[in-house]
């Protein structure tokens, strides 16, 4: 193949936000859009990661996937990498993907040092809907703030890319497709998406256990992919390696617009998963699953139900590292230390007091957790926001949450499987763990879609704000005089323990005497305008009063947070687009 060389110009708004770039498939589509994109990170790489280079590329299927992988494809092999690895279809879970760059090997023993994502995860699909892309390094995890600045750096100075005329390879079967190039050798080999991550999952539980658990008539489940690519896995994982039901599948099979949905596992997105589990119903008629779970479009993120019971997800990832060490083989050595993002709850906080691990808060991103990781400081980790996971690759892992809670389900319920015990369910366990740990009573309400400035103009009052606590404590009281004082208030600040890079402007904390929190934040992942996030917290002890619906038991500290920071005023809107 030959290359040319294609001048072109910056284009405004590339800045890789919380976990890459994503845009409308409007704005991706326009002339040298994703072309700029992938040249400035190329050039934000050094030589080697390029030159030679195995890489990845894939996604989690969207629309536009098929395009730009074949995009891609050209613009490596122009600029010199070796060969481009591409999940079938160009479908591989964004765990999947850290998995193939820490796992896979090629014929000749080659590895891959990166991977271009093609994804924006929970945002939907479709024409009109969005697309995205980030860059993982060679340790499986997202490319860090140093990289991700200078990407955004060489999107403003960007002059040419180069690219070459190879045909489009076929991506809609496995095979090896070589190309000779000016600089050598380039091949595209395809392999099947689900592979190497299916051996990973192996290695890491006990398969045999999770199966006795899933053929007893007693333990009924069901799945819920929202059409994302978490479907390309699920049948295997689920049906072939572990006996589920084909029924226990809802919505498996990935498409390019998520079947018009918000791939979104959360109460509000995944309506026919929560209608099967009986949230919100007394009686359906048909006895809802014992266990059910939702992934969002590239699988990284994941929701626990019980029967008529929601698990939330800062008290997910408390209750795995909790049982973590006798319920699931890779942790049989114990745990490193666990980690949660600043904005989820404090209940992992109690699990690492009480079992003497290791803790770190970090801003949210799951590139924050990787460093913790790499240098051995972390073991489990998780944030609010339905992303939970472990240090057997560095990105959050949807189906991997999801056999963790089968593997303490099959442990729990070693014994009762047979005969008429009881089974010990979901709802059980998350009863018994407020019981030993306390309550972190918890919600999060989202402002999608409000006007930037307005978001901005928010922020900045909650900020000026915190410059007098007694201040502060006056207006609270004036807005509720039942809740606590206000003991203090700042943006988070995180200093990485390992390489010591500092990130500013994380959030807006309010910390109260009584350990509620108050947490305000813009979101990096929108596509259009801003998305405010408000994080209310509060702890609660005492095992006699863990029991109360959350939506009450917040109810004075919503109010003051919408008071406190004059939502209303700001945004125009009197309720948030979801509440999870
Ligand atoms: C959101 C979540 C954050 C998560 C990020 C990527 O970011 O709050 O916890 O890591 O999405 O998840 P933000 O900046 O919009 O609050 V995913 O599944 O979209 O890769
Ligand atoms: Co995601």
């Amino acid at each position: 193949f030959k290359v040319s060389l294609v001048s072109t110009s910056p284009i405004d708004g590339q800045k890789p936000g919380t976990s890459g770039l994503r845009k409308k498939v409007k704005v991706f589509k326009q002339p040298n859009y994703l072309e700029n994109f992938v040249q400035a990170t190329f050039n934000a790489l050094t030589p080697e990661k390029v030159k030679g280079a195995t890489l990845v590329v894939s996604g989690d299927g969207r629309y536009y996937s098929k395009d730009a992988v074949q995009i891609i494809i050209k613009m490596a092999a122009a600029n010199g990498v070796r060969r481009v690895w591409v999940g079938k279809n160009t479908l591989l879970s964004t765990p999947a993907v850290s998995a193939v760059i820490r796992e896979r090997s090629g014929a000749d023993g080659s590895k891959a040092t990166g991977a271009f994502i093609l994804t924006a995860s929970h945002n939907p699909g479709g024409p009109t809907e969005d697309f995205g892309i980030k860059y993982n390094m060679e340790n499986g995890g997202p490319a860090p703030e140093s990289i991700t600045d200078k990407i955004y750096e060489n999107t403003k100075t960007i002059k040419e890319y180069p690219i070459a005329d190879l045909p489009n390879v076929d991506i809609s079967s496995v095979g090896v497709t070589s190309f000779e190039g000016p600089e050598g050798k380039f091949d595209v080999e395809v392999f099947d998406s689900a592979d190497d991550y299916v051996k990973l999952m192996k290695s890491i539980f006990d398969f045999e256990s999770i199966r006795k658990l899933l053929s007893s008539p007693k333990f009924t489940f069901c799945y819920d992919a929202l059409h994302g690519v978490a479907g390309a896995y699920a049948h295997r994982i689920f049906v072939e390696e572990l006996g589920a039901q084909e029924s226990a599948l809802l919505n498996c099979i990935p498409k390019e617009d998520f079947g018009g949905g918000h791939p979104d596992p959360n109460l509000t997105y995944a309506k026919e998963l929560v209608a099967r589990m009986g949230l919100g119903k007394s009686d359906t008629g048909v006895e809802p699953p014992e266990f059910g779970a939702a992934a969002d479009g590239d699988a990284d993120r994941n929701m626990i139900l019980g029967k008529r019971f929601f698990v939330t997800p800062s008290d997910s990832v408390a209750i795995i590292a909790a049982n973590a060490i006798g319920a699931i083989p890779y942790f049989s050595s114990g745990l490193k230390g666990v980690a949660r993002s600043m904005p989820t709850s404090a209940a992992l906080d109690v699990v690492a007091k009480s079992l003497n691990l290791k803790f770190f808060e970090v801003p949210t991103g799951w590139k924050f957790f990787g460093n913790l990781m790499d240098a051995g400081m972390c073991s489990v980790c998780g944030e609010e926001s339905f992303g939970t996971g472990s240090d057997h690759i560095r990105e959050k892992d949807g189906i991997w949450a999801v056999l963790a809670w089968m593997s303490i389900l099959a442990h729990k319920n070693k014994e009762n499987l047979d005969g008429n015990t009881k089974l010990v369910t979901v709802e059980d366990i998350v009863r018994q763990h407020w019981a030993t740990y306390g309550r972190h009573y918890y919600t999060r309400y989202d402002y999608e879609n409000v006007d930037a400035g307005k978001a901005k103009d928010l922020m900045e009052h909650l900020i000026k704000l915190q410059s007098s606590i007694p201040e502060v404590n006056k207006i609270v009281k004036g807005i509720r005089s039942d809740v606590a004082n206000v003991s203090s208030a700042d943006e988070f600040e995180y200093k990485d323990p390992v390489d010591g890079s500092i990130s500013k402007h994380q959030g807006i904390r309010y910390l109260f005497e009584d350990g509620s929190r108050l947490v305000f934040r813009l979101s990096g992942t929108g596509s259009e305008g801003a998305t405010i996030r408000l994080y209310i917290e509060q702890y609660e002890r005492d095992a006699s009063k863990t029991g109360r619906e959350s939506h009450e038991a917040l109810s004075p500290l919503v109010e003051l947070a919408l008071k406190l920071s004059k939502m209303e005023e700001f945004t125009g809107r009197s309720a948030p687009t979801v509440i999870t």
